[in-house]
């Protein structure tokens, strides 16, 4: 019998467009290829990346149903804050607590929707080694009205004993202890943005495959861009600085011979993730009603200050590094000036003068 053997020869463009299409890199093979980043790491490190990853797309479910599922509107209760939370915080804020907890590589949590430290006490938690800092769902006044919205959260290493039950001692470290920090934007699509201290990197969600895949390696963030993100409404309580770089912004006598664009969509995870693709400032200084500012520094300055280093940037609070404070309250406030390092340094600038 004939015994005929064909090989068939194809062009480069057709096997690497065929490989290109499995050929991508998940949040988990990533997380693995890179655990060695992390020296106190072992495995626990690289769980707990994936349990954060599993929350994520448990809540971009969540969200990307909420207004088929009546779980829209009002939780009809308040967090620590004093603000009405949504039915979607609370579901937020209990998927992450619950995946942390049965991932067991975290021994307490500091959550905005909670008071107090949540202690996770579980037989698979008693020797773990980390807490998170977490606001679960960042932006929800724009739940309703269906605009992007954000999970932020960062992680230490705890200082208390393993094995003891953890204090506020171990979230009361400065932000330049952070092991790793990330957020998730409930955008037009998901992505999941995170450092471990060694670049940036974005990952975006396959729903068909249901894995966060890496689409944005190695982010950084542009020495200058054209929008900048500030509330105008608290203009006439702002800082003389901040008012002399809005009018800046607002004169035409630039390179780009036209005045920069106003962005600010109300959910500073939004702000932020496009500043950082694009360049830009995100400015939320003291206000009249918040005189230490308005966003909180364990759960949403820190992890966004240590990101937006990692790629290139700078984060101030007008009187120092944002990540050389040392916290003293879970739910403490911080002026925040962050984004292209040349147009925080001209904000600072005025702010100083
Ligand atoms: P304002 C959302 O509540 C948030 O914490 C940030 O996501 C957002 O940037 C900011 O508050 C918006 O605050 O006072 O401008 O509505």
């Amino acid at each position: 019998m004939l015994n005929l053997r064909v090989t068939l020869y194809l062009p480069d463009k057709y096997t690497k467009t065929s490989m290109s299409k499995f050929n991508v890199t998940t949040l988990g093979q990533f997380i693995i290829e890179r655990q060695n980043e992390i020296p106190v790491a072992k495995g626990e490190f690289s769980r707990l990346l994936r349990d954060i990853g599993i929350a994520a797309k448990t809540i971009s479910r969540e969200v990307n149903r909420a207004g088929l599922a009546e779980i829209l509107g009002d939780a009809g209760s308040e967090n620590v804050q004093g603000e009405d939370q949504k039915k979607l915080d609370v579901i937020a804020n209990n998927l992450v607590i619950d995946c942390l907890t049965r991932g067991g590589e975290v021994c307490a949590i500091a959550s905005e929707e909670n008071d107090e430290m949540i202690y996770i006490q579980s037989p698979v938690s008693n020797n773990a080694k980390y807490v998170v800092a977490m606001d679960p769902l960042d932006g929800s006044s724009n739940i309703d009205v269906n605009v992007s919205i954000g999970t932020i959260f960062s992680i230490f290493q705890r200082v208390t004993p393993v094995g003891s039950k953890p204090d506020l001692s171990d979230f009361f470290q400065p932000g330049n202890q952070m092991l790793a920090a990330g957020y998730v934007i409930y955008g037009t699509s998901t992505m999941l943005v995170y450092t471990t201290g060694n670049g940036v990197n974005g990952f975006t969600l396959d729903p068909s495959i249901g894995e966060f895949c890496l689409s944005h390696p190695d982010m950084k963030i542009p020495a200058m861009g054209k929008t900048y993100s500030y509330n105008e409404g608290n203009i006439l309580s702002a800082p003389n600085g901040v008012k002399e770089y809005i009018n800046w912004c607002q004169q035409v006598d630039k390179p780009t011979n036209r005045p920069y664009s106003a962005r600010y969509i109300g959910s500073m995870v939004a702000d932020f993730h496009r500043n950082l693709l694009k360049g830009g400032i995100f400015i939320y200084p003291p206000t009249a009603k918040s005189p230490n500012g308005k966003l909180r520094l364990m759960y949403e300055c820190n992890p966004m200050a240590f990101i937006v280093e990692q790629a290139g940037g700078v984060a101030d609070t007008g009187n120092g590094r944002v990540l050389d404070i040392v916290p003293n309250d879970l739910h403490q406030r911080v002026p925040i000036y962050m984004g292209s390092k040349d147009m925080v340094g001209q904000l600072l600038g005025l702010l100083h003068q």
